[in-house]
């Protein structure tokens, strides 16, 4: 299988991770969106990573990828099969892609894609109403963890989703804040613990140590 993105990207590295987790055989081909390449653009009609090919089947999009995988190989399960379990899964996965993420990017641009990798300053004040803005969903989220637990009763796409936005925060020096959110900071220390994140996150290292990082 082949995976087109940029391992830094959080959509990218819920992907990955699913891989990971699932012992698929797969390869990274680094893909910019802003210079598309024939075989990419075949897989991501719309020029976003992540984007897959697995023989002649190409799909894009981390949420439909991730459901390809799971339905194809199913152990262990990211998209638990009990209803309320499975809708809520999708529904923390859609928290993070769809509010989260939106509402913590200018945290990322100003504070690490702008001054780390485009060597530009980044606007401080965007950065900081971006710290502002994750609060409500980050409020929301801890209010639904129980300690020790997963967001979604067994670890699944929810859990993924979360994290691989906490790691990409983290790129712009932004931590889990223990005092106000410590089920969420628990729970970040025990999915990093996971076998499949450490070896994402050893890859990481490398590709980050090459931007200068
Ligand atoms: N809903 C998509 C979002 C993917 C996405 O927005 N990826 C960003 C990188 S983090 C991208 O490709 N941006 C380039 C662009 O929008 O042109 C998913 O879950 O995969």
């Amino acid at each position: 299988m082949i995976l087109y993105g940029f391992p830094l990207s959080p959509f990218v590295r819920k992907v990955l991770i699913a891989i990971k987790e699932k012992g698929i055989e797969a390869r990274m081909v680094p893909s910019n969106p802003n210079q598309p390449d024939e075989a990419f653009l075949r897989a991501s009609p719309f020029r976003k990573i992540p984007a897959i090919e697995d023989g002649d089947f190409r799909l894009a999009d981390s949420t439909a990828i991730v459901a390809y995988l799971d339905a194809k190989f199913p152990e262990p399960a990211l998209i638990p099969a009990e209803p309320e379990a499975r809708g809520r899964a999708v529904w923390f996965e859609e928290v993070v892609d769809t509010i989260l993420i939106p509402a913590g990017a200018p945290i990322v641009v100003n504070r690490f894609l702008k001054p780390v990798i485009f060597k530009t300053e980044g606007d401080e004040e965007a950065a900081r109403a971006g710290e502002e803005a994750i609060l409500k969903p980050l409020d929301y989220l801890e209010s639904v963890l129980s300690t020790g637990g997963w967001l979604a009763g067994d670890y699944s796409v929810g859990d993924l989703s979360l994290a691989s936005s906490a790691k990409t925060l983290g790129y712009a020096g932004w931590t889990i804040d223990a005092d106000r959110h410590p089920s969420l900071a628990n729970w970040y220390a025990r999915v990093c613990d996971r076998p499949a994140w450490q070896l994402a996150a050893e890859q990481e290292a490398a590709v980050f140590a090459s931007l200068g990082g």
